[in-house]
């Protein structure tokens, strides 16, 4: 068998409890070697979306390399969140460490247990002002739109630069 090329991805990361810094730190230390890390984002801190009632999120954009396959990828991924210690919860609901696949190369999978690009990236600023940081020029597969257009005109409150709060 030929040796798969590798393929860049696009992962958010994202944590709101315990030592949420820490954890995202973790996430990416548990990547390689499957997952090897290119770039990162710098980390912000974000006002949670889709349930309000939880601590801000901290999140961060990583571009990556694998040559797992997308449902691979997502098993790997999940396999790091439960070592990091994330409990089941639901849908929107705090988190310790939570990974999300928003790119996959230039594929598109729709699945039941996975879609990518991810359906709902558009929406969520704490995604795109990371990403935009890392790939302002990178088209959204499957359409003729780069990031740094996808954030003209959006509502970037409540995404800042998380400062690191011990001086
Ligand atoms: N993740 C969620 C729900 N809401 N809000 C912010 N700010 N950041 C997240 O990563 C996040 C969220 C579910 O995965
Ligand atoms: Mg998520
Ligand atoms: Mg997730």
């Amino acid at each position: 068998m030929p040796a798969s090329e590798k393929t860049p991805v696009y992962l958010s990361l994202g944590s709101n409890l315990g030592d949420r810094k820490g954890n995202l730190e973790s996430i990416l230390n548990l990547l390689p070697p499957a997952v090897e890390v290119v770039q990162t984002s710098q980390v912000y801190r974000t006002e949670p979306w889709g349930f309000s009632d939880q601590p801000d999120f901290l999140n961060q954009v990583v571009l990556a390399e694998t040559h797992l396959d997308p449902l691979e990828l997502l098993a790997y991924l999940k396999s790091i969140e439960r070592e990091v210690g994330r409990k089941p919860n639901f849908r929107y609901g705090p988190r310790l460490a939570d990974i999300d696949i928003i790119f996959f190369g230039d594929r598109i999978v729709d699945t039941d247990v996975l879609q990518i690009p991810h359906p709902r990236f558009q929406q969520r600023a704490f995604v795109l002002v990371p990403l935009a940081e890392i790939a302002p020029d990178l088209k959204v597969p499957g359409t003729d739109r780069t990031i740094a257009e996808l954030l003209e005109g959006q509502e970037l409150k409540g995404v800042e630069l998380f400062q690191d709060q011990i001086p």
